[in-house]
């Protein structure tokens, strides 16, 4: 159950058998699960400020699920990666499931039913809209799923916690700092997200559109905010479509990895290379290319490796009772030391980096 494309298919076609009672354990021939930890996690879903025990043993054989945005995103199948990791190096099973467009939200909605029937401990997901998947990660929680959601949340109320990457305030505003600096304060911007219902694309972009109305940024115009789905193909457009409707752009905000690659991509290959800024969030193996060649000057991002590890610990935790979610409660992620949930049942990975010619050579991720 490894393998993305094995766990994809076979959840594919847990999803056409959904309803047959006996799912969860023909599905999941070839995985291997504690039954002792299987019968426990059958109990009511805890609610989230419920108690936990901190020094409650941590479960092996558990079967932790991640459910990316989309499966074909190189930041997901590194984030994954990490979880995987971690999920293993804690004596449990990892699986992957998910969409290959980040615009399905039905299709997540399916593969969320499917884990549930399949009986998995934990859920990891990161969310392509706040409200949709609600009725059925509720629905997983009522089953004794417990559920995380990493990297873009969804409703508080219809997850244990959020293992967020960084403070998304912080992120947005400086995301506006670092083109400010760019552009000399002056001059018309536009942002290039992701598919217009991500949580964490809308987050950071609301805390860009509070940043822009300080004083020093009087001169700078955010004249439109275009949606490239997170499929690279429609970010490179929509980059070719902003330079048409507004030839006198200085700078483009992209706070997603497929997005501001598409558009280095574009820019690197225009009349607008090194004309028009670009910044956002970025993975530095993506990005090289594009500062060496001077694209781009400076972006940023967390270790999407790191969050999904992060994501992985916290999942395993919550199955094993340390923790139930409730804000001031601490638990161990593995290697990577103590964490303690905050307001709104949310942890964060830490502070992100910002990438620029004298340090992306030290990253590789
Ligand atoms: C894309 C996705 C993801 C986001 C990163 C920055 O890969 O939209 O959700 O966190 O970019």
């Amino acid at each position: 159950m490894s393998s993305r494309s094995v766990s994809a298919r076979r959840l594919t076609a847990a999803v056409a058998l959904a309803g047959a009672v006996t799912l969860g354990a023909t599905a999941c021939g070839g995985t291997t699960k504690d039954s002792n930890a299987k019968d426990s996690a059958k109990a009511p879903a805890a609610a989230p400020t419920a108690s936990a025990d901190p020094a409650a043993p941590l479960k092996k054989g558990l079967t932790v699920a991640f459910l990316p945005k989309n499966v074909n995103n190189p930041y997901f199948t590194t984030s994954d990666t990490g979880g995987k990791k971690a999920v293993e190096a804690a004596g449990s099973t990892y699986k992957e499931a998910g969409t290959s467009s980040a615009t399905d939200t039905a299709g997540q909605v399916s593969y969320v039913n499917a884990l549930t029937q399949q009986q998995v401990d934990a859920i990891a997901v990161s969310a392509q809209d706040p409200g949709a998947l609600c009725t059925a990660l509720n629905q997983a929680r009522k089953n004794g799923v417990k559920v995380v959601t990493y990297d873009s949340d969804t409703d508080t109320s219809c997850r244990d916690v959020f293992v967020s990457q960084a403070s998304a305030e912080d992120l947005g505003r400086t995301e506006v700092q670092l083109m400010a600096q760019q552009i000399g304060n002056k001059g018309r911007i536009a942002i290039l997200s992701a598919a217009q219902t991500a949580t964490n694309q809308n987050t950071w972009i609301g805390f860009m559109k509070d940043e822009l109305k300080k004083p020093q940024y009087k001169d700078i115009q955010l004249v439109k905010v275009a949606y490239g789905n997170d499929d690279a193909q429609a970010s490179f457009q929509q980059t070719q479509g902003l330079l048409q409707q507004y030839p006198d752009l200085k700078g483009i905000i992209s706070p997603t990895t497929v997005g501001i690659k598409a558009a280095a991509q574009y820019l690197s290959g225009s009349k607008y290379k090194g004309k028009v800024r670009l910044t956002g969030l970025g993975t530095p193996n993506d990005m090289r290319a594009y500062v060496t060649d001077g694209t781009v000057q400076s972006f940023e991002l967390w270790d999407p490796g790191k969050l999904g590890a992060l994501a992985a610990h916290t999942a395993i935790a919550l199955a094993s009772g340390q923790i139930s979610g409730a804000p001031g409660q601490t638990y161990t992620a593995g290697d990577m030391g103590t964490f303690t949930i905050g307001q709104d049942s949310t942890v964060v990975l830490g502070k992100p980096t910002v990438f620029d010619k004298s340090n992306i050579g030290q990253f590789n991720f």
